[in-house]
């Protein structure tokens, strides 16, 4: 049998596969179950043992220059395609990539997150509680008496029904009651504070029924108003990131402090804008004071043992000041026209060194 023949014709087949798919189907046709050298090797079967021993290593000869040229071939024409495709194909690195919606953080919530993160550097853990709350929680713990005007139905959202033990539910004035909970849950020593919204029956242009407060709460041994205007201070530094932040304390009245204070923070005038710093003038900032004993008592702890001192701030105020924001409806709105005028996006982080209301 002319094997070399054979050999050679499948060569220059294999040779001629323009494809993949052509070389695939010699492939089958050359050593497939019905191939054409498979069907050689079959006959080394019929053979005396002689003709096999000269026939077998020819035959197997062949099948193995076929199997090589097949994968020879086989490498040429993924080359060929791989060259083809690359010769092909161009990317212009020099491109805008497209542009990807991205959403952007509330100020309000930038403020909340600041805070946190500047207050527990100090030790402070933050607590939550109920939005929805019951007026001891609210009121009476914070000796806010039944004559309050807080307490009355026009400043205060009241839900319809009483709670199983019989108290009037409403929306939280302010976040306090938080800490009241956590007075009675943790007892003292507390660092903590208590950011979120809170509800009153108030709206016009500087006034919003809901609001962001958050309040602080440092109960120890020996605490007094040096601490206070100490972390305030520090806080208030960190937060608007100027070292010139000057502080003026008032006294003032809230049921829930004794003594309590207002907190005023020095601004200085540049260009006719009141930047924060310095102590040209001064602007009402929070309220805060030492916690009342009665407060203290509420909260489950001897006020002979234990003192304290606690502050309140608006989060949307405090977010007005430190980004220039005049206008505090909008903060509402969800138009992110808004946040993008004022350069809030995900990745962008704007602070007060221009100041309050400069321009940009
Ligand atoms: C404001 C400022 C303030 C507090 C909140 C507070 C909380 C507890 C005990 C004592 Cl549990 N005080 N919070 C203190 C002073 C001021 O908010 O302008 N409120 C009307």
């Amino acid at each position: 049998m002319d094997h070399a023949a054979t050999g050679q014709d499948a060569q220059s087949r294999i040779a001629a596969a323009l494809d993949l798919e052509a070389l695939e189907t010699l492939r089958i046709a050359f050593l497939g179950k019905q191939g054409s050298i498979s069907a050689l090797l079959k006959t080394l079967g019929g053979m005396s043992p002689e003709q096999r021993q000269s026939e077998g290593p020819k035959i197997q000869a062949l099948r193995e220059s076929v199997t090589m040229a097949l994968a020879e071939r086989k490498a040429a024409l993924e080359g060929a395609a791989l060259d083809a495709r690359l010769d092909a194909e161009r990317i212009d690195l020099s491109l805008p990539a497209p542009e990807t919606p991205r959403g952007s953080v509330h100020p309000v919530s930038q403020v909340m997150d600041e805070l946190s993160e500047i207050f527990a550097d100090l030790g402070f853990a933050v607590a939550t509680g109920p939005e929805i709350e019951d007026d001891w929680h609210n009121f009476t713990a914070l000796n806010m008496p039944e004559s309050h005007p807080a307490r009355a139905m026009h400043d205060t959202f009241y839900f319809p029904d009483r709670d199983a033990e019989g108290r009037a539910m409403l929306l939280r004035t302010h976040t306090s009651p938080v800490q009241i909970r956590t007075m009675i849950a943790q007892g003292a020593p507390l660092r903590i504070i208590a950011p979120g919204r809170v509800y009153r029956s108030d709206s016009d242009a500087t006034h919003t029924p809901m609001f962001h407060q958050v309040e602080g709460l440092v109960i120890d041994k020996g605490i007094h108003l040096g601490h206070l205007k100490w972390t305030l201070e520090t806080v208030l530094k960190a937060f608007f990131e100027r070292e010139d932040i000057v502080l003026r304390l008032r006294p003032s009245y809230f049921p829930f402090t004794e003594p309590s204070v207002e907190v005023d923070v020095g601004f200085t005038l540049v260009n006719g804008k009141r930047v924060l710093g310095g102590q040209e003038g001064w602007m009402e900032l929070l309220g805060s004071g030492m916690v009342n004993r009665k407060v203290i008592a509420a909260g489950g702890l001897d006020p002979d043992v234990w003192q304290g001192f606690a502050f309140g701030v608006g989060v949307d105020r405090l977010a007005m000041l430190k980004y220039g924001m005049d206008d505090l409806r909008a903060f509402f709105d969800g138009d992110v026209r808004w946040l993008s005028h004022y350069g809030f996006s995900a990745l962008d982080v704007p602070t007060l060194s221009g100041g309050v209301g400069t321009a940009a």
